[in-house]
């Protein structure tokens, strides 16, 4: 029919991010504002590989994550496509003798990691989609992040590679509630191994799990007074590949994570023995190696990241292996961090 306008396809790849710095907590739960700025670097080779497919039509939007069918109605994704057609609705309002608005929108995703066992799945698979808008309605990049955010939170600083953070913005439009790269922060030798102790669902959301944080914990507002103190000694140490310092205040602030969720109430107790035994097994590594040679962070799950340089890698893995035959277990995987954009 006259005016009918072809479909689009876009397809990307965008990686995952782990927080240095963690964010939990937000000040606006419908446009995932958080409280504190936080810090990430983005490991390029587990990523979300995304088609979104946009016809110009009435119909059933549909998302597909890793070959399942996700419910659409009520969740994240509506969310986005809801933007995505109010923002079109609002320009095409000031063309002359336009149709009105009929988008619908077909998501495929493909992870090369498990979703949902706290490895930032939701970080990449929103980047992507937000990536793929961007390149089908040519939005601006302002907008790409608005809509990353709308997604998941920290999907903002999967934008981006290598050390990235995420500023919690002043103004009251959130205009500035934006994530930007650390200059020159290429470390080719350094590396994150990602022990995977479990790849079921976690027992509480993330959105909901920090939500009750907000409401119940009292060492919530302290961490939240340190967080851009810390941000800024792990940007010096990094600048300096001054790897203990920098060990030294990622491991910090994972403890301090986790004592914020244990001091929630009900708990959030998203570690478990085997993260508390790979937590021992580093200190003990450091201390047998006279300085912090490797540093453990642990999102909102028991998966364990570490992060160290290439040289201590296999020596890390046999005394580990050796001592705890923990690695029976856990799945490990080394990756590299380039600290370049995935195209
Ligand atoms: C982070 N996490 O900084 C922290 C550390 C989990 C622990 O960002 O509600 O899935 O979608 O904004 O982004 C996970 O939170 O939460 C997260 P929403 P999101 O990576």
């Amino acid at each position: 029919p006259e005016g009918r306008r072809e479909s689009r396809v876009c397809t990307v790849r965008v990686p995952i991010n782990i927080a240095l710095v963690k964010y939990w907590g937000k000040r606006d739960q419908t446009q995932n504002i958080p409280l504190n700025d936080s810090l990430s670097l983005t490991i390029n080779s587990l990523h979300a590989r995304t088609t979104l497919r946009v016809n110009y039509e009435i119909g059933t939007d549909s998302v597909k994550i890793n070959g399942k069918s996700q419910t659409v109605t009520g969740s994240r994704y509506q969310r986005v496509f809801e933007e995505v057609r109010r923002w079109e609705r609002k320009r095409k309002a000031g063309e002359v003798a336009e149709h009105p608005v009929s988008i619908q929108f077909e998501i495929t995703s493909e992870t090369n990691f498990p979703v949902s066992a706290g490895l930032a799945s939701s970080a990449a698979g929103f980047a992507a989609i937000a990536e793929c808008l961007q390149k089908i309605f040519g939005f601006t990049d302002s907008q790409k992040s608005q809509l990353a955010r709308l997604g998941s939170g920290s999907a903002i600083r999967s934008i981006f590679g290598g050390l990235v953070r995420w500023r919690r913005g002043t103004q009251p439009n959130y205009e500035d509630s934006i994530a930007e790269s650390f200059p020159s922060t290429h470390w080719p030798s350094l590396r994150a191994l990602i022990l995977v102790v479990d790849e079921g669902r976690k027992e509480y959301s993330s959105t909901d799990g920090m939500q009750r944080t907000v409401e119940t914990s009292t060492l919530l507002e302290r961490r939240i007074e340190c967080c851009d103190v810390n941000i800024d000694k792990i940007c010096a140490a990094f600048s300096n590949r001054d790897f203990s310092a920098m060990a030294d205040m990622i491991m910090r602030d994972s403890n301090n994570f986790h004592a914020v969720c244990m001091d929630t109430s009900p708990p959030l107790m998203y570690l478990n023995d085997v993260s508390r035994t790979i937590i021992r097994l580093v200190h003990v590594y450091n201390e047998k190696n006279g300085s912090t040679v490797i540093a453990y962070t642990f999102d909102a799950g028991p998966n364990a990241t570490l992060y160290l340089e290439e040289d201590t890698v296999q020596d890390f893995l046999d005394f580990a292996t050796k001592q705890l035959r923990f690695a029976e277990s856990a799945q490990t995987e080394v990756e590299e961090i380039l600290g370049h954009k995935l195209d």
